[in-house]
């Protein structure tokens, strides 16, 4: 049996501590990644530089001594990788070329090319697994194609996802194309990372929660299906974590539809629920409210004991609902490993 503990919740052990990672665990609440990122000049920069980008990804394994690490990239490197435009405006966030009609669509590269854009991804997970502690297990990662798609076609972050909604329902025949090369990319960007030495794949999608009832079969559970089974053809035994962000109701049965080993929750679910309609199918991991990793304080070691005390009768694997943001105080994360650890 491995000493992994992130790799034995994974395969389904029940572990008196759970083992703990936080999503954006290396980011802007931490001075060493400010520090790296400035010398990187900008993000896409520190995602593109292998030794840079690994070391953000280790710098809170070496403060916090975290059970996972989480290859520093982003979503939307693969529709940068597909032939759109991506650039970050600072204090905003992300911008690309948007998808509004069959030209746009039509001028995207094949996936056979994301290759030549994302080699320096697989380099940084080369670097990392030589580097991590023997004990610390790699992630590697990928956006599910709904939330790509949203990005795509919106060309940024929207609170409602109205474009991609209006396209879905308005031409669905260029939407499934879209979807379809997406999931493609997908499945040769989680494989390259695979051979490349991550131990465990986890599929964002951020903006699951959005799609209707109707809608959540053929494009949450349709395509992160369609990218399980593929990746454990290629790679059998590896563990995939899915992360259908806000699914509510629909968490239920999202690992048996998907194949998935690990369901990831966020912080508006509730524990008594998960552990009765989703830990009872395997593994979940979560979901600590990330607000209080910038209160703190008794009320952030009552929450992180509740969690931990709810899912303690199965695998999970401890983190927050969310991604830590930048006004997190690093000191909490600390308070956090120790309330779940004693
Ligand atoms: O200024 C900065 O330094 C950029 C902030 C930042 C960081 C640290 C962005 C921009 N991306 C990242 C890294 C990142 N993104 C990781 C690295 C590993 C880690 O967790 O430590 C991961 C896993 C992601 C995933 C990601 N990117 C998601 C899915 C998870 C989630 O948060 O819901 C999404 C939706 C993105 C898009 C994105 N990238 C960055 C921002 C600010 C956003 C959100 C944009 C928006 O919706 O407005």
């Amino acid at each position: 049996m491995t000493s992994k503990t992130i790799l034995r919740a994974l395969a389904g052990e029940t572990q008196a501590v759970p083992p703990a990672w936080l999503m954006r665990q290396a980011g802007r609440y931490l001075p060493e990644y400010k520090a790296t990122r400035a010398q990187a000049g900008d993000f896409l920069s520190l995602c593109y530089t292998p030794d840079l980008a690994a070391e953000v990804t280790l710098q809170p394994i070496r403060r916090f001594g975290f059970d996972a690490a989480i290859l520093f990239a982003d979503i939307l490197l693969v529709p940068q990788a597909l032939g759109a435009d991506l650039w970050f405006v600072t204090g905003e966030g992300p911008r690309l070329s948007t998808i509004d009609g069959q030209a746009d669509f039509d001028a995207l590269k094949p996936v056979g090319a994301i290759h030549d854009t994302l080699s320096p991804v697989y380099e940084t997970v080369k670097i990392l697994s030589r580097e991590l502690p023997s004990d610390t297990t790699l992630i590697g990662f990928a956006g599910a194609p709904w939330t790509v798609a949203t990005y795509m076609i919106a060309g940024r972050g929207t609170p409602d996802q109205a474009p991609a909604h209006a396209l879905r329902t308005g031409n669905p025949a260029l939407f499934d194309a879209l979807m379809d090369r997406i999931t493609e990319a997908t499945i040769e960007y989680l494989s390259a990372q695979v051979e490349a030495g991550a131990e465990v794949v986890k599929l964002f999608d951020s903006w699951a929660g959005s799609l209707p009832a109707d809608a959540f079969e053929t494009y949450a559970i349709a395509p992160a299906r369609r990218i399980i089974t593929a990746l454990k053809d290629r790679h059998p035994g590896l563990p995939v974590i899915a992360f259908p962000r806000e699914a509510g109701p629909a968490y239920e049965g999202f690992a048996k539809a998907t194949g998935a080993d690990c369901v990831a929750l966020d912080n508006s679910v509730d524990a008594a629920w998960a552990v009765a309609h989703v830990q009872k199918d395997g593994c979940v991991q979560g979901n600590l409210d990330p607000k209080l990793m910038v209160t703190g304080g008794q009320q952030l070691i009552d929450e992180a004991k509740r969690i931990k005390a709810a899912f303690s009768g199965g695998p999970h694997i401890f983190n927050l609902g969310h991604g830590i943001t930048p006004d997190a105080d690093p000191e909490n994360v600390n308070v956090l490993l120790e309330a779940i650890r004693s």
